[in-house]
């Protein structure tokens, strides 16, 4: 195989997983703008996910999220996927939507709430099983406002025990992720705040439990590929949630703000090994402002092209530099592949596997847009906490 049709056959074999809440309405605490043709119910964001795996080739799984998702026959949920030629991927729980989750969920002082929490998590991994899903994901909330408000340590000791409860539940096959954030909604003290504490968790809890990696939410100028490279060497990678940010958690179309980043991310994926299976690439983005699945494909590709230009690196000349101590050189490598213009490409490999080369355009064409929004009426529109 030349070099080339190695790595168009690399481009073919990636999935990004989309999330069901970014086809509902969704935006920022001030205003969510309302769009027409918005899903009522998680069937319907099944629907336009079908649309995004249909002009892209690459979307093939669809993140649930519990509540928001709930319906109660989750078998039918993931037949109605599959007859669209999807299936249903990580299961989100959701642990800061109610008022019981003031001072926290799993970290919470009051044990009662600490059950709750955890009742829901074991709730989530029932699911998995009757959806066939793989990946629970977790994100906590959890942390406090105020030095002083609870003990730091004792919410770790609390958070640990939670999650090895939820650890014993989890089937052969089935992984749990661990997702962390710097800050917000608590603004002192997070209690799974960087990948090092999800790292010491997952450690100790065993195999099946591997960090997430959500791009928005580190401090600027944090240098994101070495997070990846570091888990990535421990095999504690378990996926990404993709999105952009400019300031915090903007949860914009991944590759938006800076796409190189993602270009270095994603050689690092490649250059350790994590270009498989056993690391998820998902989508955890809002789409407030913008039309939600025309924005989404636009996310998939690209992810696609800094995937491209990052499996473009040419290692040997790279290797060589980097050996040679030849700092230009090496930085050149890189710039190279970053600086090619791989919509041609990724173009001719839509193009071989029977896709539109332009997914944007033929979305557009399709008519989706037109008809969800004249039928979708009635009923309420799908969106955070709906
Ligand atoms: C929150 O900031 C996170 O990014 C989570 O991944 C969250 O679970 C997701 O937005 C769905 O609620
Ligand atoms: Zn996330
Ligand atoms: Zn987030």
């Amino acid at each position: 195989m030349t070099e080339l049709a190695a790595v168009k056959a690399a481009l073919k074999t990636q999935a990004v997983e989309t999330p069901s809440w970014a086809y509902g309405n969704s935006g920022t605490r001030f205003k969510v703008f309302a769009q027409p043709g918005v899903p009522r119910n998680p069937r319907e964001k099944l629907d336009d996910a079908a649309k995004v795996h249909e002009f892209t080739g690459a979307a093939p799984t669809v993140a649930l999220h519990i509540p928001w998702d709930r319906t109660d026959d989750y078998a039918a949920l993931a037949k109605h996927a599959e007859e669209r030629g999807l299936r249903l991927g990580a299961i989100n729980s959701n642990t800061f939507q109610d008022d019981d989750y003031r001072l926290g969920s799993v970290c919470h002082p009051d044990p009662a709430v600490r059950r709750k929490a955890v009742d829901h998590l074991l709730e989530c991994v029932d699911i998995m099983d009757a959806t066939g899903s793989r990946d629970l994901k977790l994100w906590f909330a959890d942390g406090t406002n105020y030095p002083g408000q609870d003990d730091l340590r004792e919410r770790q000791d609390r958070l640990a025990e939670a999650l090895a409860q939820v650890y014993e539940r989890l089937g052969d096959d089935q992984r749990m992720l661990l997702e962390y954030k710097f800050f917000e909604p608590a603004f002192y003290a997070t209690d799974v705040p960087d990948w090092g504490t999800a790292y010491a968790h997952c450690l100790k809890l065993g195999p099946k439990a591997r960090v997430v990696v959500d791009t928005g939410h580190h401090a600027p100028g944090t240098n994101i590929e070495f997070i990846v490279a570091t888990l990535l060497r421990e095999d504690k990678l378990g996926a990404f949630d993709f999105n952009s940010r400019f300031y915090a958690d903007d949860d914009l179309m991944v590759g938006a703000a800076d796409p190189f980043q993602l270009f270095r991310i994603m050689y690092e994926v490649i250059r350790g090994g994590g270009f498989t299976p056993d690391v998820a690439f998902m989508l955890d983005q809002c789409h407030n402002i913008e039309a939600k699945i025309p924005a989404i494909i636009r996310s998939v590709m690209n992810v696609q092209e800094a995937t491209a230009k990052a499996l473009l690196v040419d290692r040997a000349a790279l290797a060589e530099a980097q050996r040679g101590g030849d700092v230009l050189a090496a930085n050149a490598v890189l710039m190279d592949a970053y600086n090619t213009d791989v919509r041609p490409l990724l173009a001719e490999v839509r193009a071989e596997l029977g896709l539109d080369p332009d997914p944007v355009a033929a979305y557009r064409r399709s008519g989706w847009a037109e008809r969800i929004a004249a039928e979708r009426v009635g009923g309420t529109q799908a969106g955070w906490g709906a």
